[in-house]
């Protein structure tokens, strides 16, 4: 018998103090839920289950899918299309937007996941992710359309992820701070284990692909370089690194102890047309909302990421976030470039 708060009871307790709430948006979040235990038990299972490896196909992005890629999509749509609280979904393994069947009722909101993300790390038993967000649909009862989706980041009605690592965790905001649960595995329930996760505005860690070095811009290539001469350079102090290649466990570590992590913009990215590594909609913007809900910064360099009007489904963008006194260095960098 556990003694902890389960997310459920947890989410039930706070809507009761919204004006309004129907309990459509709990219902959302109880099936977003069941997706992410069901995820974290093929992730769990691996190739014991003979979901390893990769498929025979690419994405929009041309990203070679992972089998489990395709896999966790489809727990996501088949969880979250039957109960009548989405007008549409969009995933980063979707071309386009999926609208809810007609055997189903509508509803007012919109849910944008990446179902598995870090998936390169899957077949190295290496932490990997599910991040997501929920937006309301304005106006019309039409058809919804990708145009819908094209909500700025801070519209987002709540935002979240699955990390499955050690154990499974689930942190979650929905605009009042972030809390973080643990699965315990014996009772199948996320447990409050993390209440109110706020991010240390110092540290002396930080998160990048050192391997683009080459490629960074000045601003980023400063901050980096000021970090590795430690003690003796213009910082005074030594700093630690970490990459994981995993967004979510790079975030989480971030939540747990403070640091920065940077996917910025590179000339090898822009000679390709690219405006980033990470996607604006289901990976950086949810990513955003939960790093600043614990009193942290997420910018693109010269800009909060938050604030950006999405131009497409699958735009991508560069990506700075953590500690707010680091990460506001980094946008000063940029401001004087
Ligand atoms: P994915 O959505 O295809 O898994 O890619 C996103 C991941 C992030 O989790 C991670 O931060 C980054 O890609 C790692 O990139 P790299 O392989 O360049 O280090
Ligand atoms: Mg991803």
């Amino acid at each position: 018998m556990h003694n902890g708060t389960t997310i459920t009871q947890f989410i039930i307790e706070e809507q009761r103090h919204v004006a309004g709430a129907t309990g459509d948006f709990t219902s959302l979040l109880n099936d977003i839920v069941t997706a992410c235990k069901v995820i974290s038990n093929m992730v769990n299972q691996g190739a014991l289950v003979g979901v390893l490896g990769s498929a025979e196909s690419e994405n929009i992005q041309g990203e070679t899918q992972k089998k489990l890629d395709i896999l966790t999509n489809e727990v996501f749509i088949k969880s979250n299309e039957w109960a009548g609280h989405l007008a549409a979904m969009a995933s980063e393994e979707m071309d386009t937007i999926y609208d809810i069947p007609a055997k189903y009722p509508r509803g007012k909101y919109l849910l944008t996941f990446d179902p598995l993300d870090g998936s390169s790390n899957i077949d190295v038993n290496v932490s990997v992710g599910t991040i997501f967000s929920i937006l309301r649909i304005q106006g019309g009862d039409g058809a919804p359309s990708e145009r819908d989706f094209l909500q700025a980041g801070t519209q987002q009605v709540a935002a979240g992820y699955a990390l499955y690592g050690p154990s499974t965790m689930m942190v979650l905001t929905t605009g009042k701070g972030v809390n973080g649960f643990t699965l315990d595995q014996s009772i199948g329930e996320f447990i409050l284990t993390h209440p109110d996760m706020t991010i240390p505005a110092d540290t002396r860690e930080f998160a990048i692909n050192a391997s683009n070095m080459r490629f960074w811009e000045p601003a980023v290539k400063r901050y980096v370089q000021e970090c590795l001469d430690g003690k003796e350079g213009p910082r005074g102090d030594d700093f630690n690194m970490r990459w994981i290649a995993s967004m979510v466990a790079e975030v989480h570590r971030i939540l747990t102890r403070g640091g920065v992590f940077m996917y910025p913009i590179d000339s090898k990215m822009k000679s390709k047309g690219l405006g980033g590594k990470l996607r604006l909609l289901y990976e950086a913007n949810p990513m955003s909302f939960i790093v600043e809900q614990a009193g942290g910064g997420s910018i693109t360099g010269a800009e909060r990421i938050m604030d950006l009007q999405p131009e497409s489904l699958h735009q991508r963008v560069p990506v700075i976030l953590g500690s707010k006194n680091e990460v506001e260095r980094i946008l000063g960098y940029h401001d004087q470039a």
